[in-house]
């Protein structure tokens, strides 16, 4: 493909409503050329932020309306999970360049389901929005591990605080929504497998809504027996905070530190706490959006894959299953498809 990615934003929240800004402002190769949420109001939103006679996106209330038109290429999955499954089996379909904001699907059958689909279509056309992937420091952090340049990978420490969480943000969704990006941290930064998940509840907090235990600790596995654990603490209240922190044999590596400007003021000294994952993740998903489209031009994808998106579906059940009765839970996945290996 050589012509311009002409994408079909679908989903006009949150997440949406940033890609399409993203789309149009920063990523070269690429535009915007319809929006599409079932409330019309909101996908006309997100087209209105835009400066007008600047493009010629246009609102539409389902993805059916937007695949039906001549002129999209490609699609980019921005709606609740629930909502994946029936679009990326219509743009496999289509064979078209797809970048699915995680979950792939809800759980690990259906994410199976579509990575069987992909391999029968028999090139990769779907990637999965593991944004962390394209964040510098963890890049660095991944190929310190991969030269081995301090021997080999011992423990990883993982912190993923948010300030809040929106209304109906379930218990589950702890692990589903958010410790699903560490499943897939640990999964890249080890190029291995998580073959186990426990969690463990200890003493929340007052600030966490009805149903939601908050912090948790979880601990992974993988497959050689690197040992990672994840403090997920969703009501943390001052800010945004993601960090890692990997023991080697020989040394120890932080990132996700505080960064930005040091300032000294009025008698204080500091800086700020970034508020959410658009700007903690801002130059990732810039990085992310812009590798999709020039693999997407190669007929290749830039990212995590189908298998990424079946895989980390896995460890989230595990984990909710661990979540619940407080045991080690076991995951076995299927066999990887040649074509992900
Ligand atoms: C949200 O969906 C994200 O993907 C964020 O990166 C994560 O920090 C947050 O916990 C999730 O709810």
């Amino acid at each position: 493909m050589t012509d311009n990615l002409r994408v079909a934003v679908i989903g006009a929240g949150r997440m949406g409503s940033d890609h399409v800004q993203r789309l149009h402002y920063r990523i070269s190769g690429a535009q915007v050329a319809a929006v599409v949420d079932v409330d019309l109001q909101r996908a006309q939103a997100a087209i209105d932020a835009l400066p007008a006679g600047s493009h010629n996106a246009v609102a539409l209330g389902t993805a059916d309306e937007a695949f039906a038109r001549g002129d999209i290429n490609a699609v980019l999955i921005a709606t609740p999970g629930f909502l994946h499954e029936d679009i990326l089996y219509k743009g496999l379909e289509r064979d078209i360049p797809i970048l699915c904001e995680k979950p792939l699907t809800p759980d690990s059958d259906s994410a199976f389901n579509v990575v069987r689909a992909e391999e029968k279509l028999g090139r990769k056309r779907i990637q999965v929005g593991f944004m962390r992937r394209f964040d510098a420091e963890y890049a660095a952090l991944g190929s310190m591990i991969e030269r081995k340049e301090m021997g080999e990978t011992l423990m990883i420490h993982c912190a993923h605080r948010n300030p809040s969480t929106p209304e109906g943000f379930t218990n589950e969704m702890l692990i589903n929504d958010s410790v699903v990006h560490e499943f897939d941290v640990v999964r890249y930064l080890t190029g291995e497998e998580v073959t186990s998940v426990q969690v463990r509840l200890g003493r929340k907090t007052s600030n966490a809504a009805n149903g939601q235990h908050d912090p948790q600790h979880v601990l992974l596995e993988t497959e050689s027996g690197v040992l990672a654990d994840v403090e997920i603490f969703v009501n943390a209240k001052f800010g945004y905070q993601v960090t890692t922190q990997v023991a080697f044999e020989d040394g120890i590596v932080n990132i996700g530190g505080d960064g930005g400007p040091y300032v000294r003021s009025g008698g204080r000294w500091g800086g700020q706490v970034t508020p959410g994952f658009e700007q903690r993740f801002g130059a990732a998903f810039d990085a992310e959006f812009q590798s999709w489209v020039d693999a997407a031009k190669r007929g290749e994808i830039g990212g995590a894959s189908a298998w990424d998106g079946y895989a980390t579906a896995a460890c989230c059940e595990a984990g909710v299953q661990a979540q619940a009765g407080g045991e080690k839970v076991s995951i076995k996945l299927e066999q990887k498809p040649e074509l992900y290996r």
